[in-house]
């Protein structure tokens, strides 16, 4: 649990020092939240964040909107203020039932002692079942909690569910369809990542002969040097996932939620059939009509699909732009220029990270190069928040992730805007000996709002800022600090950075021009495609 105390959660703080539950105390709730959004998406199990009423939940809010948006399982306690005042205003009075309810499943108030089972029991069954995963809410006021539980009453165990599987008929007339298609294309989406499907979309692809667009979400679920692997799409410019899906009659799109890529972008013309596999039914979304939806356990309905359906032609087109688009993720990756450029950056990054490594992205220009260029061979060793896209979640992320992950080298890529917006939890991972390594893409910027303005006005406003000396912001909270100082110093310093005991924090330079190069290198690939 991740959290910080307050005078309205002090029994609940009082009750968790004397249990086995492991309590880490946060420098700010959005970092806790944060911690526990990351938590819930590596383990499908509820990360929980507390906090006190008020100041301190509305200080969670941000990172609850991520995990619910994003399918991460989480549950938020909030302290409240006594039961007897809570229908005037008062002293840091807020109704924070109405405040969670549109970025939690549910929200439960409690009123009496003895529904305290039963609420935590809901609480963590919505966060981490019925439909798509996501945030839940528990307030607590103060003089309930100071309440003794009657006799009786324990903890509720978590019931055991059967996953449903998909009709057989359903499945068949989806291989049918498939088989019919001249040019299907998958798209693997965020559920793919979170179901471990890994080796059923593998074999589809390779038996049905589909080449596979993945999400940002769904990073790694299929092997970056599988050769039906056709990349991430979800950068704002067209890329060449969308060439390929321009082509595309078919569409397979599987765990695919459409928080994380508009649907308008996959088939603006409505022209295309899709079949949606998944454990939930479609949302709806005029841009989104399924031709047939086939519900239930993914992996089953990939294995009847494999078995199912007959396809011998090779997408040849495919093929040759998998070797164009290849070519070019590789250009640059041992450029020697200062300030580094972005390309060279991820290309020393894949060098130094290794099986059960994860990366851990914030959101901004280095997010689009992470899409691009980070080439995963597993699924959930790349964490993009993507659903509700959230800034400052890879510092407190990468804590959440060395928690569960000790052994492996666990690294926050992060802007300078993002990085200033909870650098604080390095104290929190220096103290609870978590040592991650953070790499600063250091532009003094809002870099990815000032490419969208160069693209769009020719020029930028209002996103310049300076920084502090981030080398000596990490050695004053007992963290170690490097900075590079030229190209060929990247890995050098990684290694060393993943050698300490302590959190590190890599002050990177970073050359943004290759942003708008990028822009102007697809509107030419477009054309010519
Ligand atoms: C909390 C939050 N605030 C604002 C935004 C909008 N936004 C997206 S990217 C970005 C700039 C990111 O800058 P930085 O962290 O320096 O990364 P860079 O783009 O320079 O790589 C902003 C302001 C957001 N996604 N999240
Ligand atoms: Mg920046």
């Amino acid at each position: 649990m991740f959290g910080i105390p307050g005078e309205e959660n002090l029994e609940v703080i009082e009750a968790l020092a004397g249990s086995p539950v492991r309590f880490i105390t946060t420098r700010h709730e959005q970092g806790a939240a944060f911690m526990a959004d990351i938590y819930g998406r590596l383990t499908g199990k509820a990360g929980v964040c507390l906090a006190t009423l008020g100041p301190g939940a509305t200080n969670l809010i941000t990172g609850v909107a991520d995990a619910n948006s994003d399918g991460a399982p989480l549950v938020a306690i909030t302290g409240q203020v006594s039961s007897e005042r809570m229908h005037i205003t008062g002293h840091q009075y807020l109704d924070l039932a109405k405040l969670f309810e549109p970025i939690t499943k549910r929200t439960k108030l409690v009123m009496r002692p003895e529904s305290i089972t039963e609420i935590v029991r809901l609480a963590f069954k919505y966060a981490q079942q019925e439909g798509k995963m996501g945030a839940t809410h528990i307030d607590l006021p103060v003089d309930v909690a100071r309440m003794e539980v009657p006799e009786g009453i324990e903890p509720m165990i978590p019931q055991k569910i059967r996953p449903e599987y998909a009709d057989l008929e359903t499945i068949a007339q989806a291989a049918k369809l498939l088989a019919q298609a001249r040019f299907p294309v998958m798209l693997v989406g965020a559920d793919a990542a979170r179901a471990d499907i890994t080796a059923e979309i593998t074999e589809l692809a390779h038996t049905a002969h589909l080449p596979v667009v993945n999400t940002m979400m769904a990073k790694g679920v299929i092997r970056s040097d599988d050769p039906y692997a056709m990349g991430t799409i979800g950068i704002p410019q067209k890329d060449y996932q969308d060439i390929l899906l321009a082509r595309a009659d078919l569409l397979l799109c599987v765990g695919y939620d459409i928080v994380e890529l508009a649907p308008s972008r996959l088939d603006p013309e409505l022209k295309k059939k899709i079949i949606h596999v998944s454990t939930a039914a479609a949302h709806v979304n005029r841009c989104y009509p399924p031709t047939i939806e086939v519900v239930g356990d993914m992996a089953e309905t990939l294995c009847h699909l494999a078995q199912l359906t007959v396809r011998i032609q090779e997408p040849d087109y495919a093929f040759s732009l998998r070797d164009e688009m290849l070519k070019e993720y590789s250009s640059y990756a041992s450029d020697g220029s200062f300030p580094l450029k972005p390309q060279r950056i991820l290309s020393d990054i894949r060098k130094v990270m290794q099986q059960g490594d994860i990366l851990l992205s914030d959101v901004g220009a280095h997010k689009m190069w992470i899409a691009r260029h980070y080439l995963c061979d597993e699924p959930n060793s790349c964490l993009i928040s993507n659903g509700f896209a959230t800034m400052g979640i890879a510092v407190p992320g990468a804590l959440a992730a060395k928690l569960l992950r000790p052994r492996n080298r666990i690294l926050a890529v992060t802007g300078d805007g993002g990085f200033m917006m909870n650098c604080q939890e390095l104290e929190t991972a220096r103290r609870e000996h978590l040592p991650f390594v953070t790499l600063i893409f250091n532009d003094s910027a809002y870099g990815l709002i000032q490419w969208k303005q160069n693209d769009r006005y020719g020029h930028a406003n209002m996103t310049a800022f300076t920084n502090p000396d981030f080398v000596q912001l990490a050695e004053s909270m007992g963290c170690k600090g490097y900075r590079v100082e030229c190209a060929d110093d990247l890995c050098t310093v990684l290694e060393e950075a993943f050698r300490q005991d302590v959190p590190a924090v890599i002050d990177c330079p970073v050359d943004y021009r290759e942003n708008a190069l990028l822009t102007r290198h697809l509107q030419e690939l477009v054309k010519n495609h």
